[in-house]
């Protein structure tokens, strides 16, 4: 009996490599956090940006707190079991009226991960429309396998290399994992999926957050980090990443940046992936 999925959205995962809506908080309670997002940004005096998009959840207290919220890690459990890393976060943000975009790509493709068991939650903390640029999923590309990726960078590309996969799909339509603040939705690692740009007046906000298995191994050059979210992590397939404790430390800025380094490292060693 899954814990908050549906048996209906646990079987649709598996077959169509997503599953969307699921809320996990209020539309309240994704206000706060967003405002607590705004208000670092603030202090920083700027929007968030690299280095501190990537694994957020090693600096700042509501990206930990979404990354250990429970009906999250409910659902991921759910669908992976009960031991569980987060591997990754990125910070999602288009800008009111930012023709922000990313091309038709695969997670799997450049994580590195045996088996390639990875799912990306991403929690809308604004709504994430399909005027907004909402995640677009092909269903059941997850069973096509690792497929080729040429880089093609452009300013407005959130992934910064720009890689993606041109021709095969360039007229497809997938289905539009639209969201309302609070919501979130689930993505198989080797689902195709791309977004748009954002036509509305607000900012689109999603923390994506990549989970596994604490069983699956990293393939690639370098020795990554990952954090336990739930459970017991028998293996330590990966180097254990500390739960942020103080925001602003210096011992948090240390690890948030090591942390990000060998991940952008083992990126960067794999030609023809992607990095965001
Ligand atoms: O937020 C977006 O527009 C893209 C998200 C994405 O590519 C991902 O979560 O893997």
């Amino acid at each position: 009996m899954p814990k908050i999925l549906t048996e209906e959205q646990v079987r649709r995962y598996r077959e169509d490599g997503f599953a969307s809506p699921v809320r996990v908080m209020s539309a309240d309670d994704a206000r706060r956090l967003r405002t607590a997002l705004e208000a670092t940004e603030a202090a920083q005096g700027h929007a968030m940006r690299f280095p501190e998009k990537s694994k957020s959840h090693l600096l700042y207290r509501w990206s930990d707190a979404i990354v250990h919220h429970p009906a999250v890690l409910d659902a991921i459990e759910d669908l992976i079991g009960p031991d569980i890393l987060c591997f990754h976060t990125t910070l999602w943000i288009k800008e009111a009226r930012q023709p922000a975009f990313v091309l038709w790509h695969q997670d799997g493709r450049y994580f590195d991960l045996d088996p390639a068991v990875q799912i990306t939650a991403w929690i809308a903390l604004s709504d994430a429309s399909v005027e907004a640029g909402a995640v677009e999923v092909l269903p059941g590309s997850h069973t096509l396998g690792p497929l080729d990726h040429i880089d093609d960078p452009s300013e407005m590309n959130l992934i910064r290399r720009g890689q993606g996969i041109r021709g095969r799909f360039d007229d497809a339509n997938g289905t539009m994992m639209a969201l309302k603040a609070g919501e979130m939705s689930l993505h198989d690692t080797m689902v195709v999926h791309r977004s748009g740009p954002n036509d509305t007046d607000d900012r689109r906000i999603g923390l994506g957050i990549s989970f596994i298995p604490t069983s699956v191994r990293q393939t690639g050059t370098g020795k990554l980090t990952a954090l336990l979210a739930r459970g017991t992590d028998r293996f330590r397939h990966f180097v254990p990443e500390a739960r942020l404790v103080q925001e602003g430390s210096p011992e948090s800025r240390a690890a948030h940046e090591a942390a990000v380094a060998s991940f952008k490292q083992s990126q960067d060693a794999g030609a023809g992936k992607v990095t965001a």
